[in-house]
């Protein structure tokens, strides 16, 4: 009988193991699965950060355009990013 309880005791101890390991497993694909969407989702660039229209209208249409201004490059909504740089 005591051999039986400590194999008991082991199956159980490698269960709760076992669990603990996947939720910890789960915690860190949920985790990865957030840091792996785009990173640049919020201000990052400004008029200084460009030396030509055309690196800002890269970056403003790799961002999402007029739709996902995350960089604040088109204040007036019309499509054209930072129109003193033209
Ligand atoms: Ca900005
Ligand atoms: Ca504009």
């Amino acid at each position: 009988m005591k051999k039986f309880n400590l194999w008991g005791f082991i199956f159980v101890s490698f269960v709760c193991l076992v669990v603990v390991f996947v939720l910890l497993t789960g915690e860190e694909k949920t985790t990865t699965t957030g840091a792996s969407k785009p990173s640049r989702l919020y201000d990052e660039y400004n008029c200084e950060d460009f030396e030509t229209w055309q690196q800002a209208q890269e970056v403003f249409e790799s961002a999402g355009g007029v739709e996902n201004d995350v960089h604040h490059l088109d204040r007036d909504n019309d499509n054209i990013p930072y129109e003193s740089l033209l």
